[in-house]
């Protein structure tokens, strides 16, 4: 039998679960670039169904149309062509097809012509069409359109009720957090089923959440990221989860990147393991391999480590609403997502499995103790770019910025939970980025558990280097020469092979 794991086994990294942050209450932050949605809420465990309540009560709506906010549809500036409110058009026509819905009478067709007088525009949506009618089962398909569909239009058409305000944008250059309620992302991913969402300013440095392309004829799998979609409804629509999240866009300051040419911080512990997935080490921090626009292809084609994750944590799509493009020294944390689904493959085989019921304890804010992190790698067209020092610095940059701790959790370290990071779609080498990821991990002074994804090699080969290192007791500079001598020389070798063969003692590089 050979081993599951190596070095340090899972349970004892310190973890999030066992030691969860101490929170102050929200009344006492006195952070201004903390937004909330939602008023104080103090979670009580006893009470889990206590919901916390839109920030101003839900009869006033505080409209905002500005660089910093997101356009709502319900906004008295969102207007057609000619100049008429298009919230009154909106209204019209899901008031129309909910009525439809209630009569047992609509049809796929009836959500395509709504969504094309909403919009002024033709839609393809065969893919939901596809699910619907020839997918579905009789008493799903109606179960979904006599159920769960009005529901989803209640949570559109009450949007201003329930948001009372437009979240605000997490910009470029700033760090900044929004705090929102589960119902409210419900009421966001509504509106987003029926592509209601105007133009948002800067539109080049943003994604569309609307579902219109998801819907469009495609490939097998999209059907699949569909109905975990459409799942994610039927869950909400039953049954509100009452929790809360955060989303919060950190940049590095200049002078807070460490200079790894100097760094005498010792390697961080490291456990390996092939066969556990990064959503399977709860109470880490998580990965998200992610792309610079957050979400990646989730609202596409696209169908890989992060599509997968928005996929069946269809929460975390509210970041492709407020989250402006990363920058190197950026990244996006996503607090309190639940997972509403399970799969099976992945890629072209991905498949949704079944309904998951997440019990992820919740912090005294009301949010699942659930920490991910958006981490985009470079995309290499030439693998061959990525063994220059340039990249090296900035992915070890990106690494370090995506793992760093803030100072309030500074007394309940947690350990990272990793993988083949930037190693698939962007082509990236294994090896490197290992090695960096230990890097970053030590730097902030983080324990990393590795997912090598089913490699058995990769898990002994990363192990024996590790071994190695340590042995030698490396410190990060130690490591970083090494990957510059390596870049240097350009020996006919891996770089676990030539870090296991040539002793620190012997590098040559100099500052
Ligand atoms: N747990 C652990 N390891 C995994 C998991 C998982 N759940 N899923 C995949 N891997 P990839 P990238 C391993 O290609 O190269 C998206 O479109 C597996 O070995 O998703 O950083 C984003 O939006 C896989 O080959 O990440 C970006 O545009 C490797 O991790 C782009 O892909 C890399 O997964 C990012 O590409």
């Amino acid at each position: 039998e050979p081993a599951e794991f190596r070095g340090l086994p899972l349970d004892d990294i310190p973890n999030l679960l066992k030691q969860p942050p101490l929170l102050t209450d929200m009344q006492d932050i006195r952070d201004h670039a903390h937004t909330f949605l939602i008023k104080p809420f103090a979670y009580d465990p006893s009470k889990p169904d206590n919901e916390p309540e839109p920030i101003h009560g839900a009869s006033v709506y505080v409209d905002k149309w500005d660089d910093d906010h997101v356009r709502l549809p319900c906004s008295s500036f969102n207007l057609t062509n000619k100049g008429s409110r298009k919230w009154s058009i909106i209204q019209n026509a899901l008031i129309y097809l909910q009525r439809k819905c209630a009569e047992n009478v609509a049809s796929v067709y009836d959500i395509k012509e709504a969504i094309e007088y909403c919009n002024e525009a033709q839609f393809d949506i065969g893919c939901l069409e596809h699910l619907l009618d020839k997918v579905y089962k009789e008493d799903e398909r109606a179960h979904f359109m006599t159920k769960v569909l009005p529901e989803m239009i209640s949570f559109a058409l009450n949007v201003d009720t329930i948001c009372t305000e437009p979240p605000i944008l997490l910009r470029i250059g700033s760090s900044r957090s929004l705090t929102f309620s589960q119902r409210q992302a419900a009421s966001l991913l509504a509106c987003a089923f029926f592509c209601l969402f105007p133009r948002q300013p800067h539109g080049q440095t943003y994604q569309s959440i609307n579902f219109n392309k998801l819907f469009e004829h495609g490939p097998p799998w999209k059907l699949e990221k569909l109905k975990c979609l459409l799942h994610y409804f039927w869950r909400v629509t039953h049954n509100m989860p009452k929790g809360v999240l955060t989303l919060r866009r950190f940049a590095l300051p200049n002078q807070w990147i460490p200079s790894w040419m100097e760094s005498q911080t010792p390697v961080c512990s490291l456990h390996v393991n092939k066969n556990t997935t990064i959503e399977d080490m709860p109470g880490l921090l998580q990965i998200d391999f992610a792309n610079e626009f957050i979400g990646g292809g989730v609202m596409g084609d696209g169908i890989v480590q992060e599509e997968i994750r928005f996929t069946i944590c269809p929460e975390m799509l509210i970041s492709l609403l407020v989250g402006e493009v990363m920058q190197t020294n950026e990244c996006i944390f996503l607090f309190g997502c639940e997972q509403y689904v399970s799969y099976s493959g992945y890629a072209d085989t991905f498949k949704a499995k079944a309904d998951f019921v997440d019990n992820t304890d919740r912090d005294n804010w009301g949010r699942r103790l659930c920490h991910v992190v958006a981490m985009d790698a470079i995309c290499f067209s030439n693998p061959c770019d990525q063994y220059i020092r340039a990249c090296i610095d900035r992915e070890l940059n990106k690494a370090f910025t995506c793992f760093r701790l803030p100072r309030s959790y500074e007394q309940r370290v947690y350990g990272i939970a990793t993988g083949n990071w930037g190693c698939g779609a962007f082509r990236g080498d294994k090896e490197l980025k290992a090695i960096i990821q230990i890097m970053a991990a030590s730097e902030a002074h983080r324990p990393l558990a590795y997912a090598t994804w089913h490699d058995q090699n990769l898990m002994d080969s990363l192990w024996t280097v590790y071994e190695c290192l340590l042995r030698q007791r490396a410190t990060v500079r130690d490591i970083y020469k090494c990957l510059l001598e390596y870049i240097a020389r350009r020996p006919q070798l891996s770089l676990f092979d030539f870090i296991r063969t040539t002793p620190i003692s012997s590098l040559q590089i100099k500052p």
